[in-house]
């Protein structure tokens, strides 16, 4: 369950946060599948809770209805599409897999797909489960569970939403039939709400029952799903991180937190030269890593000051350095703008949500920000593909926040985020001749539209990045010679 089954020579996915099914294969088509994006994180498709008491925010598709395909992102129909004509052009789609909970108790009770439920009888006959699906006697998780009570954590209602009982058969029979049901589809997988909140014995259940992808959609036969388990584990918890780790992966929220705070100057950037395990971090093959992530980004979840697209200069910084380093399986987030924590995408008055607009310049409007648009963040998803498994050689640092490493002889970047100019003549391990920036800018024909970088026979080159440029990035490779 560890593998994401990426189409050849791809890399890395992106979280198209609350998108829809017809935009986000128009997006596969036109951008993700020629710029080498290896897949998509999609919000959850199955039917969620209506909520205009709170103006519809974006978390109401944390709150199930049932697995009736049909949200505000489209319909079964529209998913299905989605994801052949994503696969189609090697650009892979995972499922946000709520399984932990139903909805909480609301004064609505209609679903995104018409469902009624009864709240106050644990009823949702669109599934169906009752009373006896769910865990008992009734609990709520408290904040201080988390450091002491582990079968609290599992038990008891995470927010007030209705805790199923992954013991019961039928809850079992009714979360496989609907993963199965996805990945007959063609999907690649799934993230797992939640997973801390479910015991590992019983996922392990599950996950072995679920098929092999589908080899009609170009998977490989006997493939099993990428599972990727939402635990939030940051030390100090009563569930470790570990023990989900021997399932499938997880969710490294180190990650993002330590880099943020590098890129913040919080820590120097010379300490980065042994990242990876001896930070603290997952094994490499056990984690899905990310910067920022829906949650955090807006406060929910954990990890307290993330960088996110709210501050490009170090954000982009932090993203080129996930993207540059062979560490973990990298995911982006792309993200709509917001102020309000808990506002909901860019909507119309009836509540369905605008479409994102794509401008000449390739970025987007409409309310969206599409990081995965901005070309210092693409760039680095092709410089990741370009070199490969190679190894990080060459390390340079000056003793501060000014860092520099090849990878093999395929690849090479530097980093500066001091108040200072880097300015040195370094290794870049790739062969003589002139290699563009793809930061600044990138090739076009036989000339760089940003930064040119001359490698001599000795494969060294005079790197600059001024303390006052718009990034603090460098990155050259085999991909972008002229
Ligand atoms: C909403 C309202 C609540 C209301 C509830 C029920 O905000 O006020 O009580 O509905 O009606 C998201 C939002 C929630 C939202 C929920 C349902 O973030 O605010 O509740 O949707 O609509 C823990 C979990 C972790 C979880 C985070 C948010 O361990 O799994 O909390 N993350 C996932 C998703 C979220 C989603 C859910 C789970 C629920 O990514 O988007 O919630 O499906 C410590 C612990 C962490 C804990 C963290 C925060 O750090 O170690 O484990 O994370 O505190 O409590
Ligand atoms: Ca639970």
């Amino acid at each position: 369950f560890k593998n994401p089954h990426y189409a050849t020579g791809r890399t890395t996915m992106v979280h198209l946060f609350e998108w829809k099914w017809d935009d986000i294969a128009a997006e596969c088509e036109r951008f993700l599948g020629p710029r080498g994006f290896g897949g998509i994180q999609i919000s959850p498709p199955n039917e969620n809770l209506v909520i205009w008491s709170r103006n519809r925010p974006w978390w109401e598709r944390y709150q199930p209805m049932s697995y009736r395909l049909v949200t505000r992102s489209g319909n079964e129909q529209q998913f299905a599409n989605m994801v052949r004509r994503c696969n189609n052009v090697g650009v892979r789609i995972y499922v946000d897999a709520i399984i932990n909970h139903m909805t909480g108790t609301w004064n609505e009770n209609v679903g995104t797909g018409g469902s009624t439920a009864n709240f106050g009888n644990w009823h949702y006959p669109a599934v169906p489960y009752g009373r006896n699906d769910f865990n008992w006697p009734h609990c709520v998780i408290q904040g201080h569970d988390y450091a002491c009570c582990a079968d609290r954590v599992r038990n008891c209602e995470l927010s007030g939403l209705k805790d199923l009982n992954q013991r019961s058969e039928h809850v079992r029979t009714m979360i496989v039939n609907y993963m199965n049901r996805l990945i007959d589809m063609g999907v690649a997988g799934f993230r797992i709400d939640a997973a801390k909140h479910m015991w590992p014995s019983d996922l392990r259940v599950i996950y072995d029952r679920l098929r092999n992808l589908n080899t009609a959609h170009g998977f490989p036969s006997g493939a099993r799903p990428y599972i990727y388990q939402e635990v939030i584990d940051l030390g100090g918890e009563a569930i470790s991180r570990n023990e989900y780790t021997p399932l499938a992966a997880v969710t490294e929220f180190r990650f993002g937190m330590e880099l943020s705070r590098a890129f913040t100057r919080g820590n120097q950037l010379r300490w980065l030269v042994n990242w990876g395990p001896q930070w603290g971090l997952l094994g490499s093959g056990d984690a899905l890593t990310f910067i920022d992530n829906h949650d955090n980004q807006r406060g929910h979840g954990a990890g307290g000051n993330i960088l996110t697209h709210k501050r490009p200069k170090e954000y982009k910084g932090a993203i080129a350095f996930m993207l540059a380093h062979p560490y973990g399986k990298p995911q982006l987030m792309s993200s709509f703008s917001f102020h309000d924590t808990e506002a909901g995408p860019p909507m119309d008055g009836s509540g369905n949500i605008i479409s994102p607009s794509i401008n000449s310049d390739n970025t987007c409007g409409n309310g969206w920000v599409c990081e995965h648009r901005w070309r210092q963040i693409f760039q680095m998803v092709a410089f990741r593909n370009t070199v490969g498994n190679t190894a990080v050689t060459n390390w340079w640092d000056n003793g501060g926040n000014q860092i520099a490493f090849c990878r093999g002889t395929m690849g090479f970047v530097a980093f500066n985020n001091e108040n200072w100019d880097l300015n040195q003549r370094l290794q870049t391990c790739l062969p003589a001749g002139t290699y563009c920036d793809v930061i600044s800018g990138e090739k076009s024909g036989n000339r760089c539209t940003g930064k040119s970088v001359v490698v001599g026979n000795d494969g060294r080159a005079q790197i600059v990045i001024g303390s006052h440029e718009y990034d603090m990035v460098l990155a050259i490779h085999m991909g972008h010679q002229v």
